[in-house]
C-alpha cells in the first residue's frame, strides 16, 4: 500500500497542469481572477509539489477575485474560495489574515478576530495580523476579564459563597456564562458531584476548555458551547441541578440578560427552590441561585464630561449658528422607543475628567430576589414605580449614575459603587433633553423606574419646586417655542437670574407632550466634537489662512491660470444656474462620520467644498446648517454621492482640476492613528494643486514615562500567584494587547517618572520623509517601575495654528504603550525609548541608557 502513495510520472496529467497553469497565468494577465483562481486550484491539487511555485500568485489571484467577489455581494462564494485556499495553505498565514479582514468588514468580528490570532500564532511578527489582531483582541476576550480576575476580593467571596453552597448540599451545579472557568472549578474544588458550565462565546469556551484542562478537571466539568437559554434537560445535562452560580452582570445589572437566563433556568434547569410550606427538602433536592439577588442604587449628577458627549452645548460651530441643526441625541437613550439606543453607557465616575457633583443623595432603585422566579417574570410587568428624591446639590442634572449590590447569599455581597475600590463602572443615564435648569436644594427630583425588554430604566421626568411640577421630557416638543439654546449659551445675557429662570420654567412647560420628535443621532464622539469649538476655531483659521494665500497667488498669476475658462467642461463642476464668477477653491474633507468641517469650508465663499459625511440623515443637517448660515447650496456637495466606488474616494475633483485642501482625520478617538493614514496623505498628496494643503501637515507624538498599577490590572492576569489556587493566567493573558485605548490620561490613577517627550513625527505633506523606527532618550525625574508609556498627539493644520488631542475639551481619548516588563528606574537614569510605527500601529520597548546622553532622537532610521 506505501508503493499506491508514491507519485506515478502521468504524462497526461502533467500536460493538464501545465496548460492549466499557463491558463492560470494568462487569466491573471487578462486580469480575469475568477476563472485564474479556478485554474490555479486545478493545478495545485493536482501538482501539490508547485506550492511553494506559484503560491505568491496564488495568493494574489485570491486577494483580487475575493475583492470582486465582495463587491459584488457573493459572499457565500467569496468564503468558498478562501476555504479551499485554506485547504492548500492551511498554515497561510497571509491568506488567514486576509480572510479575517473579510470576515471583520462584514461584522464577524469574533470570527474575524480568531483569523487573526491563528495568523499571529503561525507568525508571531506578522505585523498586518498584530495590527488586526490587537484591534479586535478587545472584543474577543473584553479587557474586564482582566480586571475580574485580578480582583482579588471578589473572586474570595464568589468562592466563599460557592463552597458554602456546596458543602451544605448542593452538590450538582451549572456555571452559566463561565467565562475562563473559574466559577465552575470553584465548585468542584469545593466537592460538588456534578458540575456544568456554558459560554456563548467561541472564544470564551475554547479558552475554560484549555483552563479545565490544565487544571485537572477535563473530564470532570463539562462545559457547553452555548447560551443558556438553549439548554435542554436532559439533551444538554442529564437533570436539573441544584445551584446555579453565575456573574453574568454588566455595569447596569440586567445588561447580559441574567433575568432571562435565571427565568429560563428555574423554568427548565433547575430543581424547584426551597419552598416555605415544605422547608424540609434537603439542599440536594432544591435549587438556588448564587447570587442570591441584588439591590439597584441610584444618583443624580451633574457632569460636563457626560453632558458635552450626549448634548450639543453650543449655539456657534466655528462660524457657523447651529440652532437648525434640529434635535442631536447620542445613540443613549432610556426615554426613547427607538431600538438602536441603549437606555445607559458606563463609566467610572471616580476616573471622569472633570469629576461630578452629586445633586441628590443614593436611592434604592430596585430590590430584586433571584431565588424567586415569580418576582423575576414579574418584574417587566411592573407598574412604573416614581420616586421623589429630594435635590441635595446645586447644578444641571446631566445624568442619572446606576449601580448595585450583589448579594452572593444572606451574609455575603459585592457592591459596584463608585465609592468602591473595585473594578467595576458605574451605568450612565444621560438626561438627553436639552435645559437651562439648575436644580437646588429644596428641589425634588421626580424619577420614573421600569423594566422594559429586560432592562433597567431610569428617566428623571419632572422637578418639583415650591408646589408645582415641572415635566423634564417637554422640551423636545418641537412645535413648542423655544429659547434655550442649551447651558453653556445665553440667548440674553441681560435677563436676571430670576427671569432666566422663568424662562426656562416657561419652557419645561406643565403639559403632556405629544407626537413622535424628529430628531439625528450622533455617535458621542461625534456629540463631543461639535461642542469642541477651539477643534473648529483652528479649523476656520487654518482654512482662511490657506484660501488667502491661495488667493494672493493666483492675483499674482493673472486671470488665465484656470480662470474664465473658455470653453465649460460638459460634466464637471456641475455649475448649474449660478454665475460661474471666480474660479472656486475645491475642499475635500474626508473625515469619518459627521463632520462639519466642509461646511465650515463652503462658508468662506469662493469654496466649492465635498463633504464624505455619508448617512443622508447627517447630510440633511448639513444641508439645514448651510441653509440657515446662507451658504448657497451648490457650495457643499456630498462627495460619496458621487463616487461610485467608495475605495475611490481620493480622487481629482473634476478631470482638471486639483484640491485646494483635503481634510484628513488623522487620529481616531480611541486615540490611535486611524489606520491607512499615510497611504491615504501621500494619494492626497497627489491630488493637491501647486500651494494646496493637506490637514493636518503634520502630526507630532508625545509621550511620558509613568508607573500605573491600574493600567498593568487592565491588560493582564498579575501576580505568580494562582488565580484562587487556580493555573489562569497563562492562557488568558494570550489575549494582552500592549496598547490601551480611551484613556482618560487626565485621570488615570499613576505617577508620572517624567517630563513628557517628543516620540515620533508623521508629516502627512512629505511622506517620503517619514521613518519607522526612532530611539528617544528620556530622563527619569523620580525612581519608579515604568509600566506604561501613555501618548497623544499634537495635530498641526499649519506652521502656526495646531491642537491636541489631551485637551478637556477634545473629543479624543488617549492610549497608551503598556510595556512587556516593567522598567525600575532611579531619579536621573536615561531612559532608552525604541518606538515604532508600522502600518499605523505603534509598539515602544524601553531600557536604561547606560551612558549619559541628551534628551531627543538619537538616531532614527528612515526608510522607503
Ligand atoms: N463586565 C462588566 C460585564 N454569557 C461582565 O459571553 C466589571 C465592564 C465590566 N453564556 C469594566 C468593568 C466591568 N449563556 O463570557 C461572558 C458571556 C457569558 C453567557 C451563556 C448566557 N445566557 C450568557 C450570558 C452571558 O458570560 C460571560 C460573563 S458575562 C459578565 C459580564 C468587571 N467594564
Amino acid at each position: 500500500s506505501r508503493n499506491r502513495r508514491v507519485p506515478r510520472e502521468d504524462p497526461a496529467r502533467n500536460e493538464l497542469v501545465s496548460r492549466s497553469l499557463e491558463s492560470a497565468q494568462q487569466c491573471l494577465f487578462n486580469q480575469d481572477y475568477g476563472t485564474a483562481f479556478v485554474h490555479y486550484l486545478l493545478v495545485l491539487n493536482l501538482a501539490p509539489v508547485l506550492k511553494d511555485f506559484a503560491s505568491e500568485s496564488f495568493r494574489f489571484t485570491l486577494f483580487k477575485w475575493a475583492d470582486e467577489l465582495d463587491s459584488l455581494g457573493r459572499i457565500q462564494d467569496l468564503f468558498d474560495c478562501y476555504e479551499q485556499a485554506l485547504e492548500l495553505f492551511p498554515t497561510d498565514e497571509v491568506i488567514i489574515n486576509s480572510m479575517g479582514e473579510h470576515l471583520f468588514r462584514m461584522g464577524f468580528r469574533d470570527e474575524a478576530a480568531g483569523h487573526f490570532h491563528k495568523a499571529l500564532k503561525l507568525k508571531p511578527d506578522y505585523p498586518e495580523a498584530k495590527e488586526n489582531f490587537y484591534r479586535v483582541a478587545n472584543w474577543l476576550v473584553e479587557r474586564w476579564h482582566f480586571l475580574m480576575l485580578n480582583d482579588r476580593r471578589r473572586n474570595h467571596k464568589y468562592q466563599q459563597a460557592i463552597q458554602k453552597a456546596v458543602e451544605g448540599g448542593c452538590n450538582t451545579v451549572l456555571d452559566i456564562g463561565t467565562g475562563t472557568g473559574i466559577l465552575g472549578m470553584c465548585a468542584k474544588k469545593a466537592g460538588a458531584a456534578e458540575v456544568y458550565a456554558c459560554e456563548l462565546s467561541k472564544t470564551m469556551y475554547e479558552l475554560a476548555c484549555e483552563v479545565v484542562t490544565a487544571n485537572g478537571m477535563n473530564g470532570r466539568i463539562k462545559i457547553l458551547h452555548m447560551k443558556s437559554l438553549e439548554m435542554e434537560v436532559p439533551k444538554d445535562i442529564p437533570k436539573r441541578v441544584s445551584l446555579v452560580v453565575t456573574e453574568t452582570v454588566d455595569a447596569g445589572l440586567f445588561g447580559e440578560g441574567i433575568i432571562e437566563s435565571l427565568i429560563h433556568a428555574w423554568n427548565h434547569l433547575l430543581l424547584p427552590p426551597q419552598s416555605t410550606q415544605d422547608p424540609s427538602r434537603p439542599p440536594s433536592q432544591a435549587g438556588r441561585v448564587i447570587p442570591a439577588g441584588a439591590t439597584v442604587f441610584g444618583m443624580a449628577v451633574q457632569c460636563l464630561e457626560i453632558r458635552r458627549h450626549h448634548r450639543l452645548c453650543v449655539s456657534e460651530i466655528g462660524g457657523l449658528a447651529t440652532a437648525a441643526a434640529g434635535e442631536l441625541h447620542s445613540p443613549v437613550s432610556c426615554s426613547s422607543e427607538d431600538d438602536s439606543t441603549e437606555p445607559y453607557t458606563t463609566e467610572r465616575l471616580s476616573r471622569l475628567p472633570g469629576g461630578y457633583t452629586p445633586l441628590t443623595e443614593p436611592f434604592n432603585a430596585l430590590d430584586i430576589d433571584f431565588n424567586n422566579v415569580q418576582e423575576l417574570e414579574g418584574l417587566c410587568s411592573r407598574e412604573v414605580s416614581r420616586v421623589r428624591l429630594p435635590v441635595t446639590g446645586e447644578g444641571l442634572l446631566d445624568a442619572l449614575a446606576v449601580w448595585f449590590q450583589l448579594h452572593l447569599d444572606q451574609q455575603s455581597s459585592l457592591s459596584t459603587g463608585p465609592k468602591e475600590d473595585t473594578c467595576w463602572e458605574q451605568a450612565i443615564y444621560p438626561v438627553q433633553t436639552p435645559h437651562n435648569f439648575p436644580l437646588r436644594p429644596g428641589d425634588e427630583l421626580i424619577v420614573e423606574i421600569s423594566c422594559r425588554d429586560a432592562y433597567l430604566r431610569l428617566c428623571s421626568v419632572a422637578v418639583a419646586r415650591d408646589g408645582r411640577e415641572f415635566r423634564l421630557d417637554d422640551c423636545l416638543d418641537p412645535d413648542k417655542p423655544r429659547n434655550n439654546p442649551g447651558p453653556s449659551g445665553n440667548p440674553n445675557p441681560s435677563l436676571n437670574a430670576e427671569a432666566e429662570l422663568c424662562s426656562a420654567l416657561a419652557c419645561l412647560g406643565t403639559e403632556q407632550s405629544s407626537g413622535p420628535r424628529d430628531y439625528t443621532m450622533l455617535e458621542c464622539a461625534e456629540m463631543a466634537l461639535l461642542n469642541n469649538q477651539p477643534y473648529h476655531d483652528s479649523f476656520r483659521r487654518a482654512l482662511a489662512k490657506l484660501i488667502t494665500n491661495l488667493k494672493d497667488a493666483r492675483s499674482v498669476q493673472g486671470p488665465s491660470q484656470g480662470q474664465g475658462l473658455e470653453v465649460m467642461p460638459l460634466t464637471d463642476p456641475p455649475s448649474g444656474p449660478m454665475d460661474p464668477g471666480p474660479d472656486p477653491f475645491y475642499v475635500l474633507d474626508v473625515s469619518e462620520g459627521f463632520s462639519v468641517l466642509s461646511l465650515m469650508a463652503a462658508s468662506q465663499g469662493q469654496v466649492k467644498a465635498y463633504s464624505s459625511v455619508e448617512k443622508t440623515q447627517h447630510q440633511a443637517v448639513l444641508r439645514r446648517l448651510a441653509r440657515a448660515n446662507g451658504v448657497p447650496e451648490e457650495a457643499l456637495e456630498f462627495w460619496l454621492n458621487q463616487v461610485e466606488d467608495e475605495q475611490a474616494v481620493l480622487q481629482r475633483p473634476s478631470r482638471e482640476k486639483l484640491w485646494s485642501a483635503i481634510i484628513l482625520d488623522c487620529v481616531e478617538t480611541c486615540g490611535l492613528v486611524r489606520q491607512k493614514l499615510m497611504e491615504k496623505a501621500t494619494l492626497a498628496r497627489c491630488l493637491l494643486e501647486d500651494g494646496g494643503q493637506i490637514f493636518p501637515e503634520r502630526i507630532v507624538l508625545y509621550g511620558m514615562l509613568v508607573e500605573s498599577d491600574t493600567l498593568l490590572l487592565e491588560s493582564a492576569v498579575q501576580g505568580q500567584e494562582p488565580t484562587l489556587g487556580f493555573n489562569i493566567a497563562p492562557f488568558i493573558n494570550q489575549f494582552t494587547v500592549p496598547v490601551h485605548v480611551f484613556l482618560d490620561l487626565s485621570t488615570l490613577q499613576c505617577r508620572h517618572l517624567s517630563d513628557s517627550v517628543e516620540l515620533f513625527i508623521l508629516d502627512l505633506m512629505n511622506t517620503n520623509a517619514n521613518y519607522t523606527n526612532r530611539d528617544v532618550k528620556v530622563q527619569a525625574s523620580a525612581s519608579g517601575r515604568v509600566t506604561a508609556v501613555p501618548f497623544w498627539y499634537q495635530i498641526h493644520l499649519n506652521e502656526e495654528i495646531s491642537l491636541s488631542t489631551f485637551n478637556q475639551d477634545s473629543h479624543w481619548k488617549q492610549a497608551a504603550v503598556v510595556l512587556h516588563q516593567p522598567l525600575a528606574v532611579r531619579e536621573g537614569d536615561w531612559v532608552r525609548l525604541a518606538v515604532t510605527l508600522q502600518k499605523s500601529s505603534i509598539s515602544i520597548s524601553a531600557s536604561i541608557e547606560e551612558e549619559a546622553g541628551e534628551t531627543g532622537t538619537v538616531d532614527s532610521v528612515r526608510v522607503r
